[in-house]
Formats: structure tokens, C-alpha cells, sequence
């Protein structure tokens, strides 16, 4: 499965909903498919999408959050699933794209190339919900549950290493930050009235 194929697969459920991104390809790729001003794509912080969005779910219990993170910054960072599971957000969505590489430095494998299981860790992390889906319909399906079923979720999704081109997106950090606050303020406010 191309995680570009598999981002699409997906956009219906996070084109309306506040998204955090690892940075790089990914990034690159659902820039490319259709940017909203509630999709932060959390530059140079490798591993810290998935903190970023618990502490947005915690905030925001009214909205639901996806991250869409990559085995490489979840290695980076594995203490954030028993932080996750610790608190539970009901409406956060963690999607972890497993390459099995730093595609985005290169393509360097990492440790789920040689039989580390982040569904395995998660689990054992506490997360309530852990699915795996490698298919485009079974990672549709399975967003959409997880969405529809107030429970903290981790969908791990293999995908290959291959991205594109160029991650080039014509939109500086700090404009990606003004614009991502002013739509979660928005949000909040919409909710509130
Ligand atoms: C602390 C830190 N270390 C290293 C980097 C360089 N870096 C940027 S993206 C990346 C690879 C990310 O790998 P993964 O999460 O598996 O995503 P992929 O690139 O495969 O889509 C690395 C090593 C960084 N930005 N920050």
C-alpha cells in the first residue's frame, strides 16, 4: 500500500477535523492532497506529533484530533503511548504510517524493519483500541470506527517506503502556527455558541 494512496483513502475523515502531522514526507504528501487551516504539519519536533495532539484532545474534548505519525518519530518518542493511554482521550486518533524507514532522511531502516511491533507496544502501553490495517479499505473502515467509537485508538498502517518527489510545501512553519490556532479558536467558538 502507498501511503499516498492510503492518506486518500482516509481524507474524508480528516478534512473536516484538526490533524497534526510528522514532518517530511507525509507532511509533503497530504499538503499535496488538499491543505486545511486545521492540519499542522509539526516541523523538526521528530516524535512529538503524537504529544502535540494528546494535549490538543485533552483541551478540545469536543473535537476529535487525528496525528498521523511514522515508526521512525514513534520510536523516537514510545513513552507517548503510555502517556496516551494513561489519559485516554476519547477523541484522539493515532495513525502510525510503518515504512519501516526514515524515508525522509533518506531511507535509513528502523527497528520494525527487524521485528519491533508498534500494534505490540501500543497494546502494551494500555492503549485501548490497537488495530492494524494494511489494506486501503481496512484503514478507511478502521478510522472510521475508531472515529465513531469514542475510544482512544492506535492504527498502525504498513505502508512502503516510497514518498515524494519533493516536500516542498508552499507554506512556511510559522504561517502553518498563526492559521492552525486561529482555526482551533474558531472551532472552540463554534462549539460555545
Ligand atoms: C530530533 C530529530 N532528529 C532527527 C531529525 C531528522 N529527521 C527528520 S524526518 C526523519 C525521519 C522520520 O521517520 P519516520 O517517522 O519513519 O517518517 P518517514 O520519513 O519514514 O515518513 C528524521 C530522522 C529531526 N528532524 N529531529
Amino acid at each position: 500500500m502507498l501511503r499516498f494512496d492510503a492518506l486518500q483513502a482516509i481524507y474524508p475523515e480528516l478534512e473536516n477535523r484538526i490533524v497534526v502531522t510528522i514532518m517530511g514526507a507525509v507532511a509533503a504528501e497530504l499538503y499535496t492532497i488538499g491543505h486545511r487551516p486545521s492540519f499542522f504539519y509539526l516541523e523538526h519536533a521528530m516524535g512529538l506529533a503524537s504529544s502535540m495532539g494528546l494535549g490538543i484532545a485533552l483541551s478540545m474534548p469536543q473535537h476529535k484530533v487525528i496525528v498521523i505519525d511514522g515508526d521512525g518519530s514513534l520510536l523516537m518518542n514510545l513513552g507517548t503511548l503510555s502517556t496516551m493511554a494513561r489519559y485516554k482521550p476519547g477523541n484522539l486518533l493515532h495513525i502510525v504510517f510503518d515504512n519501516e524507514s526514515l524515508l525522509s532522511v533518506g531511507g535509513f531502516p528502523t527497528a520494525t524493519a527487524t521485528g519491533t511491533d508498534l500494534a505490540g507496544i501500543a497494546r502494551a502501553s494500555g492503549v485501548p483500541s490497537v488495530m492494524e490495517a494494511d489494506t486501503l479499505e481496512s484503514l478507511a473502515r478502521s478510522a472510521h470506527d475508531a472515529l465513531a467509537s469514542n475510544t482512544l485508538t492506535t492504527i498502525v498502517s504498513k505502508v512502503e517506503a516510497i514518498g515524494p518527489k519533493t516536500f516542498h510545501m508552499d507554506l512556511p512553519l510559522l504561517e502553518n502556527r498563526f492559521q492552525f490556532k486561529r482555526a482551533l479558536e474558531a472551532m472552540k467558538k463554534q462549539n460555545e455558541g
